[in-house]
Formats: structure tokens, C-alpha cells, sequence
């Protein structure tokens, strides 16, 4: 059987997190704004335009378009200069035998993140090869928990719904694919991924045959 393995980027291949945090925090104390490791997990699988006026609304600033554009672009320069740095070594344990595993059973690999950055990072990590379509914040007009990305990844590999399988790290991941009509399979903690289909705390938790399930189903 054929399927479409689609797969988030940040929290799920790399942990680029943690670099969105530092950029974010540095514009919010330019602001004198407080900003809390919890609050950047309120950000995750968020658009930037989103995020900054999750930021914003959490300091109670309102700015003019002029600056908040200013701030996008300084917040994303700042968060390109981490992203320069990053090599394979970052790349999440096990994703790249399962990026193997898939292809050599010829299965469908797709990329739907949020992120504008998604290209750049995947082939700073040297994983760009893996993917047949790439489905980004470049591509998508609703953000998740709107299953358009997933929904336009399935058609760029010409996968139905029904035969996708989505590897998410955030709550509004999850629910875009279970409204997409796909299996959905949330890496990280069960507590906050309880909607998932299947919860793994990173892929070295699968165990060994579920790939090949999923394939076979
Ligand atoms: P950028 P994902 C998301 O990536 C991140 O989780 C989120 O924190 C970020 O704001 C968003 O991408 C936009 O990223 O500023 O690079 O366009 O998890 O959907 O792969
Ligand atoms: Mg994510």
C-alpha cells in the first residue's frame, strides 16, 4: 500500500523551539514585555504574525502596523542567525531512519509546517532530499487548527486523506489533522497531545513494526 507520511517540522524533526524562544524573548525585553518558557509553548505550530500579537496582547502594547512589521522582520533576522548555525547533529532522535525506512518502502513523504523558514531549515540539516513536496507558511492562508496545510500536502502527493498519516507536536497540529480526515500521531507528551490517534514521546518510543502497520493498513 501506498501512503502520505506527513510530517511538522519544528518539535517533530528539529527542535527549533528553542531558538524561536530566544529570538521572541529579546523582542519582548526590547518592549518590556516578560516572557516565560510556558508562554513560548503557547506559540508553537503559531504563525509568526500570531505570535507576535499573542505577545503583544500578553504585555497589553498595541503599536502601529509600521512597527509591527518592523518587528517581524527584526525578530525573524535575529531567529535566521541561530538557524545559520544548525548541522545534522540537531536533527530529532530517529527521524532520519524513519525518513529512510519510508522511502526505501516507497511511501510518500511530505513536510506541512507553519514556518517560512521550512526549506531553509530542512536543508541546513541536510533532510530536503527526503521530502516530495513541501507544504509551508509560504503555501497556506489558514493556520492550523485549519487542516489547509494538511489538506494541500495530501493532493501535492497525490495521497487521499484517508491513506495520510500526520506526525504533529502541537494541540492545533493534532486537531488540523484529525479534521483533515487523517491518522494523526502526536510526538511528545500525552497529556497535551490526548486527542492523537497514537501519542509517542519521540519516535525512538515507536515500536518496532507500527511503521510498518501504519503501511499495511
Ligand atoms: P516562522 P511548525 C512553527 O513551525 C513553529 O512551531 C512556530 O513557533 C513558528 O512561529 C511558526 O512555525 C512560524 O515560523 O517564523 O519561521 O515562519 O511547528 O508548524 O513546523
Ligand atoms: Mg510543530
Amino acid at each position: 500500500h501506498k501512503k502520505g507520511f506527513i510530517f511538522d517540522l519544528d518539535g517533530v524533526i528539529v527542535d527549533t523551539a528553542k531558538y524561536h524562544f530566544m529570538a521572541w524573548k529579546q523582542l519582548s525585553k526590547d518592549l518590556g514585555i516578560s516572557f516565560s518558557e510556558a508562554q513560548n509553548e503557547q506559540l508553537k505550530g503559531v504563525s509568526r504574525v500570531k505570535s507576535l500579537e499573542k505577545i503583544l496582547a500578553w504585555g497589553n502594547k498595541t503599536i502601529s502596523d509600521e512597527m509591527f512589521e518592523n518587528l517581524m522582520a527584526k525578530k525573524n533576522e535575529e531567529y535566521l542567525s541561530y538557524i545559520a548555525k544548525m548541522d545534522a547533529s540537531e536533527i530529532l532522535p530517529e527521524v532520519e531512519s524513519v525518513l529512510v525506512f519510508l522511502k526505501e518502502g516507497n511511501q510518500k513523504i511530505a513536510l506541512g509546517s507553519a514556518s517560512k523558514n521550512a526549506r531553509t531549515i530542512l536543508s541546513k540539516v541536510k533532510l530536503l532530499h527526503y521530502f516530495e513536496a513541501i507544504v509551508d507558511g509560504t503555501n497556506v492562508k489558514n493556520a492550523k487548527p485549519d487542516p489547509e496545510v494538511f489538506l494541500l500536502a495530501s493532493e501535492a502527493i497525490k495521497i487521499n486523506p484517508e491513506d495520510c498519516i500526520v506526525f504533529e507536536d502541537s494541540i492545533a497540529g493534532i486537531q488540523a489533522a484529525n479534521t483533515a480526515g487523517m491518522l494523526s500521531i502526536g510526538i511528545g507528551n500525552e497529556k497535551v497531545l490526548h486527542e492523537a490517534d497514537f501519542v509517542f514521546q519521540n519516535f525512538s518510543k515507536m515500536p518496532n513494526g507500527f511503521l510498518m502497520s501504519l503501511i499495511n493498513n
